[in-house]
């Protein structure tokens, strides 16, 4: 009887913990009944070398997967006797992959075949590579297969990535503190480590690999100096022994004055011998200790940190002293392009282009140039940065930011995938229609070396990794779009809930439909129509329009929408900053013309009045409060649909999204009830019938503070 208790408690237990979110797509649960007869006969067993750590991984993640899903433990093969072998490895590793021959060239060392085959007269699936590392990603891909209940008699799968490098970057610091992080402390726990390895590294190095990732920027890029010695070293190394086996290579980022800070020099000037000497020791250090280390990531002359223009060098001297200290290592440096300086008064979505620009051909083969996706910073929305298309001798790296810290932190349910998809099939026009930036970025358009895409990261100590449920799921498609920059959001979306929550069609097409239609909906509650930087100083928390008088103007949302009794938006046109000439000129003359210019974009690149007659025929303010409120109207949607899921989805994780989906109606409607009380301070007009006065007058918003908000660890 006891006994019996014990056991019931134990998997009661169990089951709650199995249900918080820990496993993220992995869950490995077992699959609908219609398909389980089928899928046992299709995948009986494993045949897989397990010499290599990442062979092992491979086998294990297949075993796991195929017992969990299957509902029963596969068999370890040791050859191909009957149907149902699944059978992976390299032609180096496996007899029977090397027998049959496989198209495998072109597929370099990560991509893969998935295939049905005949072995010795047998059915067997076939996950092929050329290097133990493309087996990995196949027996993920070929689990999600399952998950997705996709398997099937006939499989030709054939993938490699479109970029090389797909790194993940970590704003953490060394205290555990993490800048715009909303899940928690760090993941990384530098005073445990190097010699307490948490079992968390795996599992993290594991959901990178199942997407593809292969690199991870350990440190802030507001980076301590402190990250680059021995001391630190050392616990970076533990780590990186850690995530080899999954194909993820260790990044950090460099503080530029690390050689005053922690090398005793008087100068970190990138010209003088001994800054130069400096670092290529310094870097040499790092490889004996790290072998594949993966390179540095700066960010230099921005937002006060230290770089080469404070020895009146450029931004190419020092990436180059960087990179050609790297690159004996074959490492690279990642250079970022999110710099506007202090002293220039003119418009900030300008200033990136303006410097970068003049320096392009001039970076060493081995330095990738990192562009956020827009140019002022992870808004809502914002158009493509001009700099996609403008640098055809520089490799272009993606920066898209997964964290959300202009988007609801971790409460509010916002899927970037639309967002990533919007700004990868831009058209740059840099050589013509369809120089989407998705080819600048993938080296097809411009002869690149090297090709990647960097998501800052949203993932911390909180159990469920991300700070909530559905923010697991921008994690995932960033790493989807990083390995294929042309893949569907949507198409994302449904694999992931099915992953994540189940297969049941009465659940999938109401949860993915609603993902679809939640970042529209963020950008409606917060900055429509092309408005941006609405938030709260310092932490970007909650709306703050009125925000004015900070220590710098381009900090200060006034500068950004520059509403007044008249009017409303940033005139970027040739009457205002010009910023459109920065586009190629189909692009520009589109922005530019009110005829054409989209809805979206519209107040990001004119100053109108308020009764300016939009396209609907109603006028610019009517507008702007219906897209407010139709924001929080699609929040309460989201709402209804996710009670309507109750039953068919865990308790545990549907409260939490139900609890989270409350504070985003709550939010959304403060932000819209803030910002109309605000505009309507300064537009004078009556709201629109039908549309409800805010719930208190403009001055309750303007007195709320939130002096420990999180992730502003400035
Ligand atoms: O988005 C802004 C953030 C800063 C960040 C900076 C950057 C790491 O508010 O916290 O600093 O961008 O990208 O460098």
């Amino acid at each position: 009887m006891t006994c019996l208790l014990a056991v019931a408690l134990l998997m009661s237990v169990q089951s709650a913990h199995a249900e918080d979110g820990y496993d993220l797509w992995l869950r490995y649960r077992s699959l609908p009944a219609t398909v389980l007869p089928a899928y046992r006969a299709l995948a009986r067993g494993v045949l897989a070398p397990a010499e290599t750590a990442t062979q092992r991984a491979a086998r294990d993640e297949l075993l796991r997967g195929l017992e969990g899903l299957l509902d029963q433990g596969p068999e370890r093969l040791d050859a191909v006797k009957a149907g149902g072998a699944i059978v992976v490895g390299t032609p180096a590793s496996s007899p029977d992959i090397a027998t049959l021959k496989l198209p495998l060239e072109g597929l370099g060392r990560e991509g893969y075949l998935i295939r049905s085959a005949k072995i010795d007269g047998h059915a067997a699936i076939v996950v092929a590579a050329n290097d133990d590392i493309g087996t990995l990603y196949g027996v993920f891909h070929l689990l999600r297969l399952l998950q997705t209940t996709q398997l099937s008699q006939t499989l030709a799968v054939r993938e490699r990535p479109d970029l090389q490098l797909r790194v993940l970057d970590h704003w953490d610091n060394l205290d555990r503190s993490v800048e715009r992080g909303y899940a928690g402390q760090s993941l990384w726990d530098w005073q445990k480590l190097p010699d307490w390895l948490d079992p968390r590294y795996t599992d993290y190095a594991r959901a990178n690999a199942s997407i593809g990732i292969n690199g991870a920027v350990l440190n802030n890029v507001n980076a301590s100096a402190q990250s680059l010695t021995p001391q630190y070293l050392a616990k970076a190394a533990a780590l990186a022994r850690v995530m080899r086996p999954y194909g993820i290579r260790i990044y950090l980022s460099a503080r530029f004055s690390a050689p005053m800070e922690i090398g005793g020099l008087t100068t970190a000037d990138p010209l003088d011998p001994q800054v130069r000497r400096w670092w290529r020791d310094k870097v040499s250090a790092i490889y004996r200790a790290i072998p594949d280390f993966g390179g540095l990531l700066v960010k230099a002359n921005s937002e006060g940190q230290p770089g080469p223009q404070d020895y009146g060098r450029s931004h190419a001297d020092g990436a180059n002293m960087l990179a050609d200290a790297l690159a004996p290592h074959h490492g690279v440096v990642m250079w970022r392009a999110f710099v506007y300086a202090h002293e220039d008064a003119g418009d900030r979505a300008k200033q990136a282009y303006d410097e970068f620009v003049p320096l392009d051909g001039e970076f060493r083969r081995n330095v990738l140039l990192q562009v956020k996706n827009g140019p002022i910073d992870f808004q809502p929305r914002e158009p493509f940065h001009p700099l996609f298309g403008a640098m055809p001798r520089t490799p272009l790296m993606m920066e898209f930011q997964i964290t959300k810290e202009y988007l609801g932190f971790a409460t509010h349910l916002v899927y970037l995938g639309p967002l990533y998809q919007e700004t990868l099939r831009a058209d740059t026009y840099a050589q013509g229609r369809g120089s989407t930036v998705a080819r600048v970025i993938d080296g097809s358009l411009q002869q690149a070396g090297i090709s990647g895409m960097a998501g800052v990261a949203n993932v911390g100590s909180d159990r469920n990794w991300t700070g909530s449920q559905f923010d697991q799921a921008n994690w995932y498609v960033f790493g989807r779009m990083a390995w294929n920059p042309m893949a569907d959001a949507r198409q994302v979306a449904d694999d992931w809930v099915r992953m994540t929550f189940s297969n049941a069609p009465q659940v999938v097409q109401p949860v993915v439909s609603m993902m679809m239609r939640s970042r529209e909906a963020a950008v409606d509650y917060m900055t429509p129509l092309g408005l941006a930087h609405l938030m709260g100083r310092g932490h970007h928390y909650g709306p703050a329009p009125w925000d004015a008088g900070s220590e710098r103007p381009d900090w200060d949302p006034v500068y950004y929408h520059r509403a007044d009794a008249r009017g409303i938006g940033f005139d970027r046109t040739a009457s205002g900053s010009n910023a459109v000439a920065q586009y190629a000129a189909p692009v520009a003359r589109r922005f530019a013309d009110l005829s054409q210019v989209p809805e979206q974009y519209l107040l990001w690149f004119h100053h109108l009045p308020w009764d300016y007659r939009m396209r609907s025929g109603q006028t610019l303010w009517a507008a702007l409060v219906q897209r407010y409120g139709h924001g929080v109207d699609e929040v309460k949607a989201m709402r209804a649909t996710w009670a309507s899921l109750s039953g068919q989805i865990d308790p545990q994780r549907h409260d939490e999204v139900a609890a989270f989906l409350a504070i985003q109606q709550r939010e959304a409607m403060w932000w819209r009830d803030a910002c109309v009380a605000y505009f309507q301070s300064l537009s004078q007009r009556p709201l629109p019938p039908g549309e409800p006065a805010p719930s208190h007058p403009l001055s309750y918003y303007t007195s709320l503070s939130f002096p420990f908000a999180p992730g502003n660890t400035q």
